[in-house]
C-alpha cells in the first residue's frame, strides 16, 4: 500500500481515506479495502472482490452521517417515525447510495482510472429481495423519502435469509431457485448482537396478585426465540441524515442445548437450534393472497416483539418514562402482517411494566397507525382462533379483552344490531372461530388510510364500512407514491441529465418541478432529443433481450410492457388476448397495416398459485408460435423475461413506450409501477382503477390510453349476472381469439394444457376479462395509431414526465407526516469525528 506523505504541520489538510471524495482518496481507499478486507491484490482479485471493495469504500462514507445523525436523534429526544413491514423490497444499495451521496461521478471516475468499468461492478451486486412486490418496494420508497425530507426513522422487518425466489423459465413454466443472496456476505449492514431481545413462543400464562395488590399475568412460554438486530444505512438524497433499517433474525437462545448434549442426545441439542432458525429463514412467496401457516404468525410475531422492545429499549436509553411512547415514536402498521403489534405492546405495558390496562390502552392507540393495501378478500388475513391460541397464549386474552370493551363501545352507538357487532368483532363466529387481523388493526389504530383517492373511497364503502360507521374521523388516503432517485436518476441518467440542463437538478427533491419542462413540450429540439434518449435505451434493452433469450426484438418498434407479480387481477392473460387478435389479423390478411410491436412481460408467480403459472405458459407459447411465424415478418414480437426483480426494473422503466395497468377497476389498490413507468415518459393503457385515476388526472386525460368499465360497471354488471359466455358468442372476433386457444395452437396441438384457462373466461371470468375485451382492442388501435405520429408521441411522451410531480414519494411522506405521524424534520449537521 502507498503510505502517506507526512504534510508541513499545520497548512495541508490530508483527506480522510474514510471520508475523502477527491479521486486520488477514492482509490487509495478502494485499493485498501480489496488488500484489508476482502485480502485480495488486484491480480487475484474477481468482479465481486471489486464490487465488495467498492461498497465498503462508499459504506465508510456513509457511517459518519449515519453516527452524527443517530447521536443527534439521541440527544434531541426527536419524535421518530417506525415503518413496520414484513417486506423490504430495497433493491441493489450500491448505485443509489453513490446518487444520494452524490458521488456518483467522482466513483465512476476513479474506477475508470483504475481499469474497471462501474456499470459492471454495479451489476454484480446480488439485491436483497427482501419483499415480493408493490408493499415491500413501497417500504423501501418510503424510507428514501423519509431519509431526504430529514425525518428522524426506522425501517423494523425481518432479515429473511432467503428472499423471494430467482425465477427460471424452463419449456416456458416458471420454476423457483432458492434466493441465496447473503452467500457472499452482505457489506451493507452491521449486526448489533448487544441489542438482541428475546421472544416468547406456546406454553400457558398464570395470574397473580403482585405486592401492590394489582391483578397481573405471567406468561409461562413453551419456547423463546433470539432476535439479533441488523442495521443497513438509508441515506437520504444530498442530506446528512442517513436514517436505519434494523432487519431482524431469528436464533436460538442457545447455540446448543448443553444438557441434551452432555447426555448424548447430538440431533436434539442441534434441532432445537436450528428450529428456533426457522423463524427468519425464508420470506413467503405469495403477493396477497392470505397462508395461514403457523410460521407466519410466528414471523409477524417475532419481528414485532422484537421491535417494539426496541423501542422501549430506546426510550429507556433516552430517559424517558414510558408514557411518553406515543410522543416518542409514531408507529406505522404496512397492512395487516404487523397488526400483533397492538396486543404486543399492550402486553408489553401491563405485564412487563407493570401499567394498568386503561393507560397502556390509552398509549397503544396513540401510538398505532393502520395502512390498508388490498379490498381483496383472499388478502385479509385471519388466524384460526386455536393456532393463534395455542401459539399466543397471552395475546388471545388481550385480544378478548380489547374485543369486550370494544363491542361495548358499538352497543351504545349502535344499539340492537347484532348483525353490526358480529361484523365487527375481533373474532370471526360465523363458522370455525378466528382472529381478524384487520378489526385488530382498525380497534387499536388511531389512523386508518387506503393508498389512493379511489382505493380509500372503497375501503370506506365496503371492506372497511362498519369501521367507517363507528370511527369516520380515524379515515384519510394518502395516495403512494415512488422515489425519483432511485426510478428516475439512477435507471434514467440520460434523461435525467437531458432534464437537469434544462431546469437545473431542484426537481430531484421537489418532483414538482418538472412542470417546468412542458414548456420545451413544443420545442423540436427538445422533443428530437427526448425521442433520441429513448430509443437509445431500447437499442440497449434490445441488446440485453438478444443476450438473455436469442430473440431479435426491434427497437424502432412499439415497446408495449406489462412488469408486475403475475395475477389474474392485473390480468396479464387480457394482454395475451390482444396479442392473439393482432397475429389473427395478420393470419387473415399478412399485408394489414400492423404498427410493429414488442411485447415484454416480466414477474413472478407464486409457487402455488395455478392459474398464475399456466399464464407465465401461455404468455410464452404465444411467443413461440408468433416470434417465428413468416407471415408476422418481424412485426410483432413476445418475449417474458425471467427473474423480474428491483435491478432489472431499474432497466425497464425508461425503455417502454406504453405501460399496461389494466387491472379490473376496483381490484389494484395503487399500484406502483405505473408511476415509475409514467415519469420515464412512458404513456399508459390503464383502467379507472388505483392510482390511474389520478395519475391520468395529473398528465390529462388526452395523455392517457383509457378503457374498461368503471367499479361501479363491474359491480352492476356482477349483480345482474354476468355470463361471459354471452360475449364470447356475439363477437367474432373474440370468439377467433379464443377458439385460436382452444384449438392447441399455441401448444403443439394439445387441446388440454390451456384448458383451464379458456373454461374459466367462458364460464366464470371473475375479472371480467371479456366484458373489457372490445374496449381494450378498441384502445390499442387509438395506441397503434397514435404511435404512427412519432412527434406527437413523443409531446405526449414528456408532457407525462413533465406532469408526474405528485407521484414522488416525498409528497406521500409529507402527507403522512402532516397527517397521521405529525412529526418534524430534524436537520443533521455533519460532525468530523476524525478530528476528535
Ligand atoms: O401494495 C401496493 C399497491 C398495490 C397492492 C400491493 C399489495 C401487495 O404487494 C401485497 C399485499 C397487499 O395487501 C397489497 O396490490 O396495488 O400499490 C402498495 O400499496
Amino acid at each position: 500500500m502507498q503510505t502517506l506523505p507526512t504534510p508541513p504541520s499545520g497548512s495541508v489538510q490530508i483527506e480522510d481515506d474514510r471520508t475523502g471524495l477527491s479521486i486520488e482518496t477514492l482509490k487509495r481507499a478502494f485499493l485498501d479495502n480489496l488488500f484489508y478486507i476482502q485480502g485480495k491484490f488486484p491480480a487475484l482479485a474477481s468482479k465481486n472482490d471489486y464490487y465488495m471493495a467498492l461498497a465498503y469504500t462508499v459504506r465508510d462514507r456513509l457511517l459518519r452521517r449515519w453516527l452524527n445523525t443517530a447521536e443527534t436523534y439521541t440527544n434531541t429526544q426527536a419524535r421518530t417515525v417506525c415503518y413496520l413491514s414484513a417486506e423490504f423490497l430495497m433493491g441493489p444499495h450500491l448505485g443509489n447510495n453513490l446518487i444520494n451521496l452524490g458521488i456518483y461521478d467522482q466513483i465512476n471516475q476513479a474506477m475508470t482510472e483504475l481499469g474497471l468499468d462501474l456499470n459492471e461492478l454495479l451489476q454484480q451486486e446480488e439485491e436483497p429481495g427482501l419483499g415480493n412486490g408493490g408493499l415491500g418496494r413501497l417500504a423501501a420508497c418510503y424510507l428514501d423519502s423519509l431519509a431526504t425530507l430529514e425525518i428522524p426513522a426506522l425501517g423494523y422487518g425481518i432479515r429473511y435469509e432467503f428472499g423471494i425466489f430467482d425465477q427460471e423459465i424452463r419449456d416456458g413454466w416458471q420454476v423457483e431457485i432458492t434466493d441465496k443472496w447473503l452467500r457472499y456476505g452482505n457489506p451493507w449492514e452491521i449486526a448489533r448482537p448487544d441489542w438482541a431481545v428475546e421472544v416468547k413462543y406456546g406454553g400457558h400464562t398464570e395470574s397473580f396478585i403482585d405486592e401492590h395488590g394489582n391483578y397481573r399475568v405471567r406468561w409461562v412460554p413453551f419456547k423463546v426465540v433470539k432476535g439479533l438486530p441488523y442495521d443497513t444505512p438509508i441515506l437520504g438524497y444530498k442530506v446528512n441524515t442517513a436514517n436505519t433499517l434494523r432487519l431482524w433474525s431469528a436464533e436460538a437462545t442457545e447455540s446448543f442445548d448443553f444438557g441434551a448434549f452432555n447426555s448424548g442426545d447430538y440431533f436434539g441439542a442441534v434441532h432445537q437450534k436450528s428450529n428456533s432458525e426457522n423463524i427468519s429463514k425464508v420470506l413467503y412467496p405469495n403477493d396477497e393472497q392470505y397462508q395461514g401457516k403457523v410460521l407466519r404468525l410466528e414471523q409477524q410475531m417475532f419481528f414485532v416483539s422484537c421491535s417494539l422492545q426496541d423501542m422501549i429499549r430506546i426510550l429507556q436509553m433516552q430517559n424517558m418514562s414510558l408514557e411518553k411512547f406515543p410522543e416518542k415514536f409514531s408507529v406505522q402498521l404496512n397492512d395487516t402482517h404487523p397488526a400483533i403489534a397492538v396486543a404486543e405492546l399492550m402486553r408489553l405495558l401491563m405485564d412487563e411494566h407493570g401499567m394498568q390496562w386503561d393507560n397502556a390502552w390509552n398509549i397503544t392507540t396513540r401510538t398505532f397507525g393502520y395502512t390498508n393495501h388490498t379490498l381483496l378478500p383472499e388478502a385479509l388475513e385471519r388466524w384460526p382462533l386455536k393456532l393463534f391460541s395455542e401459539l399466543l397464549p397471552r395475546h388471545i386474552e388481550i385480544i378478548y379483552e380489547i374485543n369486550r370493551r370494544f363491542l361495548d363501545d358499538v352497543r351504545i352507538k349502535f344499539p340492537d344490531d347484532p348483525g353490526r357487532l358480529s361484523r365487527l368483532s375481533l373474532i370471526d363466529e360465523s363458522g370455525e372461530k378466528y382472529v381478524r387481523m384487520a378489526n385488530l388493526a382498525c380497534v387499536g389504530s388511531s389512523a386508518i388510510n387506503g393508498v389512493a383517492a379511489l382505493h380509500s373511497e372503497l375501503v370506506k364503502q365496503t371492506v372497511l364500512k362498519d369501521f367507517y360507521d363507528m370511527y369516520p374521523e380515524k379515515f384519510t388516503n394518502v395516495t403512494n407514491g415512488v422515489t425519483p432517485r432511485r426510478f428516475v436518476v439512477l435507471s434514467n441518467p440520460r434523461m435525467t441529465s437531458l432534464i437537469t440542463s434544462k431546469i437545473g437538478d431542484n426537481w430531484i427533491k421537489h418532483l414538482d418541478e418538472l412542470r417546468r419542462i412542458e414548456q420545451f413540450a413544443d420545442d423540436p429540439g427538445f422533443r428530437y432529443e427526448f425521442r433520441q434518449i429513448k430509443q437509445a435505451i431500447k437499442q440497449d434493452l434490445a441488446n440485453h433481450i438478444k443476450s438473455e433469450t436469442d430473440v431479435e426484438v426491434d427497437p424502432s418498434s412499439l415497446f408495449d410492457i406489462q412488469v408486475k407479480r403475475i395475477h389474474e387481477y392485473k390480468r396479464q392473460h387480457l394482454n395475451a388476448l390482444h396479442i392473439i387478435h393482432l397475429y389473427n389479423r395478420i393470419k387473415a390478411n399478412p399485408s394489414a397495416e400492423i404498427t410493429p410491436r414488442t411485447f415484454l412481460f416480466g414477474g413472478k408467480a407464486a409457487p402455488g398459485y395455478y392459474m398464475a403459472k399456466l399464464i407465465i405458459k401461455f404468455i410464452n407459447s404465444i411467443g413461440e408460435v408468433v416470434n417465428r411465424d413468416p407471415d408476422v415478418a418481424g412485426r410483432l414480437k413476445v418475449v417474458f423475461l425471467k427473474d423480474y426483480n428491483v435491478k432489472f426494473a431499474q432497466r425497464v422503466y425508461p425503455a417502454a413506450d406504453l405501460s399496461e395497468q389494466i387491472s379490473t377497476a376496483g381490484k389494484e389498490a395503487s399500484g406502483t409501477g405505473n408511476m415509475k413507468f409514467s415519469m420515464n415518459g412512458a404513456l399508459t393503457i390503464g383502467t379507472l382503477d388505483g392510482a390511474n385515476v389520478e395519475i391520468r388526472e395529473e398528465v390529462g386525460a388526452e395523455n392517457f390510453f383509457l378503457f374498461g368499465l368503471t367499479t361501479e360497471e363491474v359491480a352492476a354488471k356482477k349483480a345482474a349476472g354476468y355470463r361471459p359466455i354471452d360475449y364470447y358468442e356475439s363477437n367474432n372476433d373474440l370468439r377467433q381469439v379464443i377458439d385460436r386457444i382452444a384449438s392447441g395452437f399455441f401448444s403443439h396441438g394439445d387441446t388440454g394444457l390451456f384448458r383451464p384457462l379458456v373454461d374459466n373466461l367462458l364460464h366464470k371470468d371473475e375479472y371480467l376479462l371479456l366484458a373489457d375485451y372490445q374496449s381494450y382492442i378498441d384502445c390499442q388501435e387509438q395506441v397503434s395509431q397514435a404511435y404512427r405520429n412519432w412527434d406527437h408521441w413523443t409531446r405526449m411522451s414528456i408532457l407525462n414526465t413533465a406532469r408526474m410531480g405528485k407521484f414522488s414519494s416525498d409528497r406521500s411522506i409529507r402527507d403522512y407526516c402532516q397527517n397521521i405521524w405529525k412529526v418534524q424534520p430534524v436537520p443533521i449537521e455533519l460532525k468530523d469525528y476524525t478530528q476528535s
